[in-house]
């Protein structure tokens, strides 16, 4: 067997937990919401079923209003493990009877990663489809709902564009996109709390800083306050931001539970994922920068686009758009501020422009390569027609992986891992990429 592929299974076996996956085995001991999509792609590849399962386990914490929380807490885990734990988000209240989860969300990578589930299953000569289909009939209606709840209570106005209100909803916590908005947001009073994510690393500077975490614990504060009320905190929460990388997955992730609708008998229901779909992608082409040849965030506070080259701007290319766009973002992908930069040790895009005055070659989210991101956007490029680009990327991935292991996140000029060195997700990551050799 391939040497990665073993590695990678290792991982994903090492951070099981019967059926769910911790994203890392110390510094993420519990299940978060877009690791699992991921997850369960890479599961996928050894037993479909236990990929559905993963992603059954995290809709156990999954709210009334159709919300899936960023976090699903495993109580066993020992206090003071990872914060903000299970006891600091006054959700109980919120969350299913019995279960403990965060109060807000991540992107909506989960109907992308049941499809790629079912497309595994397909491929099998055993019955593991019929048994795929069966679980879509009840997968698809809570993922419904859950893109129902973004559609609504963090896009009230129906632009199309999805709100978060807080930098961890965004996935890319600690990139520059949210240092203008978070640098506004003032905690009453600067807390001590423990960071017991900073032991987890070799230096914490792979960390965010304290400051940025007295900022992410207010922000958690302030929606406690409101006990979660969306209206009430989509109208006067102090970090508001319509994420155009976030909106963009919900783009995509609509045009898979079209046709998840079919499988599921409910082919009425296709139109309307696709309407929402080519909404989103209308206002992600509003966001379009002609300066920087970006997408641009829009801050819902001062109601200006929040400019930064990050790799948020290239939204269009996860969402779908045409083929002029298209062209110019593979353009710069491949350029010398992302994946073209000199000195590079694998060309795979950063997730921050070198040419950004916040790029940081080991800041978390601040130049780093992260291996689902270059995933997301392998997925594009291919979606896009862009074949060759995409197994380009798909090859160099491969590369990266093989030489750092299934690393959180890497250095892009040293090739060196960074942050947690069993990261699930990269683990996962790696399994579908093989798949994929001829
Ligand atoms: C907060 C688990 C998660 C990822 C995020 C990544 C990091 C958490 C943290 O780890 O965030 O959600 O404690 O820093 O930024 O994308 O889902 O792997």
């Amino acid at each position: 067997m391939d040497e990665l592929a073993k590695r990678a299974i290792e991982v994903l076996h090492g951070n099981d937990r019967g059926t769910w996956t911790r994203p890392s085995p110390r510094l993420y001991p519990h299940q978060w919401s877009w690791d699992a999509a991921f997850v369960a792609m890479g599961w996928a590849q050894l037993d479909p079923v236990r990929a559905l399962n993963e992603l059954w386990s995290l809709l156990r914490g999954q709210w009334s209003t159709g919300m899936i929380p960023q976090i699903v807490f495993d109580l066993n885990v020992g206090r003071g493990k990872y914060e903000p734990g299970p006891n600091t988000w006054g959700t109980i209240l919120n969350a299913p009877p019995g279960i403990a989860t965060s109060g807000i969300c991540q992107p909506p990578v989960h109907a992308i990663a049941v499809a790629r589930i079912r497309e595994v299953a397909a491929g099998r000569a055993d019955g593991t489809l019929h048994e795929v289909d069966d679980a879509i009939v009840d997968l698809y209606p809570r993922l419904d709902r859950w893109h129902r709840w973004l559609r609504t209570a963090r896009d009230p106005e129906g632009t199309g564009l999805v709100t978060i209100l807080h930098p961890w909803e965004s996935g890319l916590d600690n990139s520059p996109r949210w240092d203008r908005p978070l640098s506004r947001v003032e905690p009453d009073e600067m807390d001590d709390l423990p960071r017991p994510d900073l032991t987890c690393v070799a230096d914490p500077a792979e960390r965010p800083t304290n400051p940025e975490y007295q900022r992410y614990r207010h922000l958690v504060d302030r929606l406690i306050a409101v006990d979660y009320d969306q209206d009430k905190a989509m109208a006067e929460h102090p970090f508001r931001v319509a994420d155009v990388f976030f909106s963009a997955i919900l783009a995509t992730a609509d045009d898979v539970l079209a046709d998840l609708a079919a499988v599921a008998g409910r082919p009425e229901e296709s139109d309307r994922h696709r309407t929402d779909a080519a909404r989103t992608r209308q206002a992600l082409d509003c966001c379009w920068d002609p300066d920087l040849q970006a997408c641009l965030d829009q801050d819902r506070i001062t109601g200006r686009p929040i400019r930064a080259d990050t790799i948020g701007g290239f939204a269009p290319l996860i969402a779908g758009c045409d083929l002029d766009r298209s062209a110019v973002l593979v353009d710069r992908l491949l350029g010398p501020t992302y994946a073209g930069a000199d000195g590079l040790v694998w060309p795979l895009p950063l997730s921050t422009a070198t040419t950004d005055p916040r790029f940081d070659r080991r800041g978390y989210w601040r130049g780093p390569q992260w291996p689902p991101i270059t995933w997301l956007l392998w997925r594009g490029l291919k979606k896009a027609g862009h074949h060759r680009t995409a197994n380009t990327i798909r090859t160099t991935a491969i590369d990266q992986l093989r030489d750092v292991g299934c690393t959180e996140y890497v250095e892009p000029f040293s090739g060196r891992p960074l942050g947690s060195a069993a990261q699930s997700w990269s683990a996962a990551v790696a399994l579908d990429l093989l798949s994929y050799d001829p």
